[in-house]
């Protein structure tokens, strides 16, 4: 049935002159790779169409390579592919396009369709799988930027294989990506893993400062404070949630950290046992079932997202001892 859906969404992207690719807000490497890649592949594959890579930018992200101005003014009647995003409301620098039809290429779990044509794969370890096996099915090209960035979005999403929807299928299609685009792998990892000294640090001060609780719960919530003393923003804690897996006795782990300018409180969840997008769907969130995330500017859900997860936490607990 897949190969029928990335057959059909050759077919779109051959018909469309113009087209253009979005994903979520607070993008991730996952996000922004699997646009860009698609990008370059239509690209390269159609030089004469017009293809766009939107969202805001990300300086950290620019090494995957630039995106697009969203600069709509001769992109009638556009083709907009959706990447690494569930639903519109997510959906980044779009807001003056005229799109004629959309496709949806994405893992998120998701009740509602939204696109004319949805390739989603809930199973898969990230959206840049899934566009890597559309590449390998349909005359859509690849070249070495390409197959780096498809690369590079397989191994932040499934962090290193270590994710649970990391799978048999994940190491077919890396190997079959490695074979045939013959790239330095090795010497891409610099692009996702370098990091700033001020964040290491950060990082110190997160494991200094994790709340433990009986249940198995460890949180901690970070102040705008915290964040301006050590040089980090509100995305920073974000991209280090998987870090912290695998400490002996934690099953969920959460970070809430206070984003000032929007005056509401980000929070990203991780388990490594109970199931955590349900309780997240409760505080405007969702997400995978152990990896989650929710915004909310009410102080009290964060209370109470607390206690559900302590909760959630004990209950676990009950039913696997
Ligand atoms: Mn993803």
């Amino acid at each position: 049935m897949a190969w029928d859906i990335d057959k059909k969404i050759y077919k779109k992207i051959k018909k469309y002159k113009n087209i253009v690719i979005a994903r979520h807000i607070g993008p991730d490497p996952d996000a922004i790779a699997s646009q860009i890649a698609l990008r370059d592949s239509i690209r390269l594959t159609f030089p004469q169409k017009k293809v766009l890579a939107v969202g805001a930018g990300v300086s950290k992200f620019k090494k995957f390579g630039l995106l697009d101005k969203s600069d709509f003014s001769d992109m009638k009647d556009a083709l907009l592919i959706i990447t690494d995003v569930p639903t519109m409301e997510r959906v980044d620098g779009i807001e003056d396009l005229q799109y004629k039809e959309i496709i949806k290429i994405d893992h998120h779990p998701c009740d509602q369709k939204v696109a004319t044509i949805e390739l989603v794969d809930e199973s898969a370890s990230s959206t840049c799988q899934i566009i890597t096996e559309m590449l390998f099915k349909t005359n859509l090209m690849m070249d070495q930027q390409v197959a780096g960035n498809l690369f590079l979005g397989i191994v932040s999403d499934s962090d290193r294989f270590l994710i649970s929807y990391t799978s048999v299928k994940t190491f077919q299609i890396i190997t079959k990506l490695l074979e045939r685009s013959k790239i330095d792998f090795v010497n891409l990892y610099e692009k996702l893993y370098e990091r700033p000294i001020n964040e290491i640090k950060f990082h110190g001060y997160l494991a200094q400062n994790l709340q433990f609780q009986e249940s198995g719960l460890a949180y901690i919530k970070i102040s705008p404070e915290v964040l301006k003393e050590f040089g980090v923003d509100t995305a920073t804690p974000s991209n280090m949630i998987n870090d912290f897996n695998y400490i002996k006795d934690v099953l969920v782990w959460t970070f809430i950290t206070y984003d000032e300018k929007n005056e509401q409180y980000k929070v990203n969840i991780r388990s490594r046992g109970p199931i955590i997008n349900e309780i997240a769907s409760r505080y405007h969130g969702g997400g995978h079932k152990f990896a989650s995330g929710a915004r909310t500017s009410e102080k009290e859900d964060i209370e109470n997202l607390l206690k559900d997860l302590d909760q959630a936490c004990q209950e676990y607990k009950k039913v696997n001892e």
